[in-house]
């Protein structure tokens, strides 16, 4: 029997989007062969997961749940760890509001929805950011890894060896979850145009973030896997 594979598509939501509060550059431009990944099914995915961002609306890495901060800064984390109360502090991004719980932003695009249906494989929706007091990029679990969500409990119920990743965004949750995947010991690949970063500036030095932590980079999907 050949080694099992999943597809994980990341937080293609619409606050993702162009129009959306934090949107990824061109974010939509990936949807119609995403689509087609999971439609064709060349790869023969095993099974796919839908990732999405879910946060409280008092979640603590948006910018406007602290004083005179402003979206895109840094500052200062305490972990929420129990024992870790002493840790020195850690510089974390905030962010415009989004994603937040039952709102349009949370929302995968209409198109995306359908396709979440029509899957025939053992498919399943993973939400992350719920806690208020910490942020997660990884689809595993949360950025001081304390908190884990259910994937790899469903990975491994599947039997999952190999995992393929697309989304947003290359630069943060695309890039950790590979991270994770890789750490996790998951054969790792990422399917990199049908990515897209937030921060255009900093992909090259994210290629090599990822291949450092042993994570393959596919940079073209053929024609042929997608028609
Ligand atoms: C993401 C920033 C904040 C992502 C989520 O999905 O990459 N980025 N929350
Ligand atoms: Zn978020």
């Amino acid at each position: 029997m050949p080694e099992k594979s999943a597809l994980l598509v990341i937080d293609i939501q619409n606050d993702f989007l162009p129009g959306g509060s934090l949107a990824a550059p061109d974010g939509d431009t990936i949807i119609p062969n995403v689509i087609s990944l999971i439609n064709t099914n060349h790869y023969n995915w095993d099974t796919i997961v839908f990732t999405q961002d879910w946060h409280p609306k008092d979640h603590t890495s948006f910018a406007s749940n602290h004083a005179d901060v402003k979206p895109f800064q840094k500052i200062p984390f305490k972990s929420p760890k129990k024992g870790e109360e002493d840790k020195p502090e850690r510089l974390e991004t905030v962010w415009p509001n989004h994603c937040v719980q039952h709102t349009h932003g949370a929302d995968f695009p209409d198109t995306l929805t359908e396709c979440y249906r029509g899957i025939s494989v053992p498919k399943t929706i993973i939400q992350k950011g719920k806690l208020q007091d910490r942020d997660y990029y990884s689809a595993f679990n949360d950025i001081w890894h304390d908190d884990s969500t259910e994937l790899d409990a469903f990975l491994r119920e599947n039997d999952i060896k190999n995992v393929y990743v697309v989304g947003i965004a290359y630069d943060f949750c695309v890039k950790y979850t590979c991270e994770s995947a890789a750490k996790l010991g998951y054969n790792t690949y990422v399917i990199k145009p049908l990515t897209r970063a937030i921060d255009l500036d900093g992909i090259k030095e994210n290629d090599e973030y990822l291949r450092n932590k042993g994570v393959t980079i596919i940079e073209d999907v053929s024609d042929e896997k997608l028609a």
